[in-house]
């Protein structure tokens, strides 16, 4: 199923650009920035530390290859990406978007740069966290699924390296590009996809899935955060595939009642009776496991976050994983020569973003 186009966000000019409202920013092009580093690789392309030449910000910048999305068709959650991304989604643990624009080859997220580090990082050097910090972090997470949900938009691809700090040790939510809209709460989609650990049983099995696959994989980071390991994780792909069907839940002991009740909860096989399928957030909210959590705190950010990143400025790269800073930056951006956006036929793929024609060579 395609996510429906948000009408509001689309206005076609004669050249066919989209004009996107007060986020569009038409005279944005590549060469405002200085491209610094490359901070990560989602899905569908490379964000990159960015310093905005006009006023010297820091921006992570995501990049998209108009070419590598049309192939592997997959426009449309490139489309969901930029129209959540659009839709005044603003919480306080999701990543924030500026503006998005594009050149004939490229789409551009200008998107708030996070520098605490991946909660994955920081999860690989530590090997687990205790159940207050897990809970912290869960009650964040847990936090921006159910504004999400309020929003009608499913998250999909919730996974440790989705999930950032910031500068002072709260989460921020990123890549938006899975995320399905306009998803009514009976409304089922049967898109595959998503990262094979934490694939909920439903998604396994190409069926009809809804919002309660967020919770599952709630669950799968939880139980990470709190055992090291994903749920159900083998190195072997078909045995996990297998035991993410069929096999029981096993959780190590040393976790309190509460904490195995919660990861029963949010994984169980059946999403019908997963927790969260009846009334959403506020069964997660309700759960014992959260009892400690004052969920208006929480969102205000009142409570102090676990642990504190120590970073010392917004080009701060001390928690990003070498593999992705050391990368050269010519290959992220390229230096290919540039088409018209009407000439490379990807055009009407990607309406909705700015578009300054001969602007990539640089
Ligand atoms: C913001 N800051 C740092 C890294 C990021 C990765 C993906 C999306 C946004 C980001």
């Amino acid at each position: 199923m395609d996510p429906p186009a948000s009408p509001n966000l689309q206005t076609s000019t004669p050249n066919g650009n989209i004009n996107l409202g007060p986020s569009a920013n038409p005279n944005a092009r590549p060469t405002d920035f200085d491209f610094l580093k490359v901070i990560g690789k989602g899905n569908y392309g490379k964000v990159l530390l960015a310093k905005r030449k006009s006023d010297g910000k820091f921006y992570a910048v995501k990049v998209l290859q108009k070419k590598s999305i049309l192939k592997k068709k997959e426009q449309n959650h490139i489309m969901a990406e930029r129209n959540v991304l659009l839709k005044n989604v603003t919480h306080p643990f999701l990543v924030g978007l500026r503006y998005s624009f594009q050149t004939s080859e490229k789409l551009y997220f200008v998107l708030d740069y996070v520098n605490g580090g991946e909660l994955f990082f920081h999860l690989q050097r530590e090997h687990c966290f205790l159940e207050p910090r897990a809970r912290f972090y869960a009650a964040e997470v847990a936090s921006a699924i159910g504004y999400l949900h309020s929003l009608n938009i499913i998250y999909r691809d919730l996974k440790p390296e989705n999930i950032l700090l910031d500068c002072q040790g709260h989460v921020v939510l990123t890549d938006f590009g899975l995320c399905k809209e306009g998803m009514e709460p009976e409304e089922t989609t049967s898109t595959f996809c998503g990262t094979p650990e934490y694939l909920a049983p439903e998604v396994l099995r190409k069926q009809p899935y809804d919002r309660t696959v967020d919770w599952w994989c709630l669950g799968a980071v939880l139980y990470e955060m709190l055992c090291g390991l994903p749920p159900f994780y083998s190195r072997d792909v078909s045995e996990m595939y297998e035991n993410i069907l069929h096999k029981p839940l096993q959780i190590q002991g040393g976790k309190t009642v509460a904490a195995c009740d919660l990861l029963h909860g949010l994984l169980h096989k059946d999403q019908k009776k997963r927790l969260g399928a009846k009334a959403d957030f506020l069964e997660i909210k309700n759960h014992v496991f959260f009892s400690p959590i004052n969920w208006d705190d929480l969102y205000h950010k009142r409570l102090t976050p676990p642990f504190n990143p120590n970073v010392v400025g917004p080009a701060d790269l001390r928690h990003f994983d070498p593999e992705f800073t050391k990368e050269a930056i010519s290959s992220s951006i390229g230096h290919t020569p540039d088409l018209t956006a009407s000439s490379c036929g990807a055009s009407s793929a990607f309406l909705g973003f700015s578009y300054a024609p001969g602007d990539e060579n640089f």
